[in-house]
């Protein structure tokens, strides 16, 4: 039964098109750099903020319908989001979806009823995977919502809490594995802390990368041969966050040595709230080997929490796609961890939001790749690093076994030092305008 009368089947039809319901820059099958777009772009959904979130705020309840004809709470609602799910995913031609445990099922008292539950619905989700070519981008536990994790979930001060995390995350990565998920992702919900006065920072660190440690081994055994990711973000729901930032997570990981299995799945709203660009946290991972994936959404710069607002910054999306296309592309994906606005409640809102998305990021393709076949700011990066190579005293700098006082000497003969040469940095912005609007 189609759940989603009104809208058609969503085609690209070009940056003239003033149809609503029509891609304007996102066009599957044309080729930038020898891939097609759809592959640059894999685009997932996010099962919570598209299928499950109603527009609740702090100061009101739900407003949009998200109950596609069912009661809330129930497996018969459970399956009709499935329904929902790949219908919209059809009608927008989105290859993967990303889940949390309890979006996809109603949470029971029990763990145990719910795992039945879990088992029940991925089976339906499998079933409707069949003949298409949609698949699991990234699975992940939801360790905040739960009251159990009110102290956090590895990091808990309860080992009984702790038990619950470990139960949670073995059940979400069997679920990944059995729905051929490219990653699994532990975003540190509630892994932080409000005060040190009640907190022992050392034992809660140790212990996540203790649950971390096990879901490796545990993923490994059965099968999952994808990425695990951090998602790394400064604040809230807690005043202070574990995985702050990219470079914190890094460091996290290499002093625990989860490295090797673990890269970052960066949120451009996460990054910002850090007090970072988006286009900071995606060098950071990117230098360090580590960029997984990305949650594509943007923040409010008025505002000083995770708005999760669909991508519409030009600028940003070239800027993270001038990244990707550097890095040789992800591993993982573009899942839009995005909500309507709470005023767009309609079915037709959710469509031109994944729409005015997946176009941000067509068109952040398109120029993030005439930037680099025009070369210039390559040109200027090379050259403004040039004396390393051109010098005598930079390649004595970079040679093997130099030592403090001859490079020091160096300086004490010059006496005066030369200014290092201008950064730039408004040319270089022209540049960027005259390519995005040029
Ligand atoms: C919360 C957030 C999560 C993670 C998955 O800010 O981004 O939805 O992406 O738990
Ligand atoms: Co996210």
């Amino acid at each position: 039964m189609e759940i989603f009368k009104n809208i058609p089947q969503i085609k690209y039809e070009g940056s003239k098109s003033k149809n609503p319901l029509a891609f304007k820059y996102y066009d599957a099958d044309r080729v930038i750099f020898g891939k097609k777009m759809s592959e640059h772009l894999p685009f997932a959904m996010a099962w919570w903020h598209n299928l499950c979130a109603e527009g609740t705020d702090m100061f009101g309840r739900g407003v949009a319908d998200k109950s596609f004809g069912q009661e809330y709470g129930t497996m018969e609602h459970a399956k009709a989001k499935v329904d929902a799910g790949f219908e919209f995913m059809q009608k927008l031609g989105i290859k993967y979806f990303c889940f949390h445990d309890v979006d996809i099922v109603p949470e029971a008292q029990d763990i145990n009823e719910t795992n039945r539950r879990l088992d029940e619905i991925t089976d339906y989700i499998l079933e409707k995977m069949e003949g298409t070519d949609i698949k699991c981008l990234w699975g992940t536990a939801n360790m905040f919502s739960n009251p159990r994790f009110v102290n956090g979930a590895g990091s808990s001060n309860s080992a009984e809490v702790f038990a619950f995390a470990c139960a949670q995350v073995k059940k979400a990565l069997e679920l990944t594995v059995k729905l051929g998920g490219r990653g699994y992702v532990f975003w540190g919900g509630r892994e932080g802390y409000e005060t040190l006065l009640n907190t022992d920072m050392a034992f809660e660190q140790d212990n996540i990368a203790r649950l971390m440690k096990m879901a490796v081994e545990y993923g490994r055994k059965i099968g999952f041969t994808g990425d695990f990711y951090i998602e790394p973000k400064p604040k809230e729901p807690m005043k202070h966050q574990y995985d702050f930032d990219a470079a914190t997570a890094i460091g996290f990981l290499k002093a625990h040595g989860l490295d090797k299995d673990f890269k970052m799945n960066i949120e451009a709203n996460h990054a910002t709230l850090a007090g970072h660009t988006f286009q900071h946290d995606l060098r950071v991972s990117a230098i360090n080997g580590m960029l997984g994936s990305i949650d594509a959404n943007q923040g409010d710069m008025l505002l000083g929490w995770d708005t999760d607002e669909f991508p519409f910054d030009v600028y940003t999306a070239t800027m993270c796609m001038y990244e990707v296309l550097k890095a040789g592309g992800l591993t993982g994906g573009f899942n839009f961890d995005a909500k309507n606005r709470r005023p767009s409640y309609t079915y037709e809102d959710m469509f031109e939001a994944f729409i005015l998305g997946m176009d941000t990021f067509a068109l952040g393709l398109i120029k993030a790749a005439e930037l680099i076949e025009d070369g210039r700011i390559d040109g200027f990066i090379e050259k403004r690093y040039s004396s390393y190579t051109s010098t005598e005293i930079g390649q004595k700098i970079m040679s093997e076994g130099a030592t403090l006082e001859e490079i020091a000497q160096y300086a004490c003969d010059r006496g005066t030092c030369e200014l290092p040469g201008s950064g730039k940095q408004e040319s270089l912005e022209a540049i960027v305008n005259s390519i995005l609007f040029g």
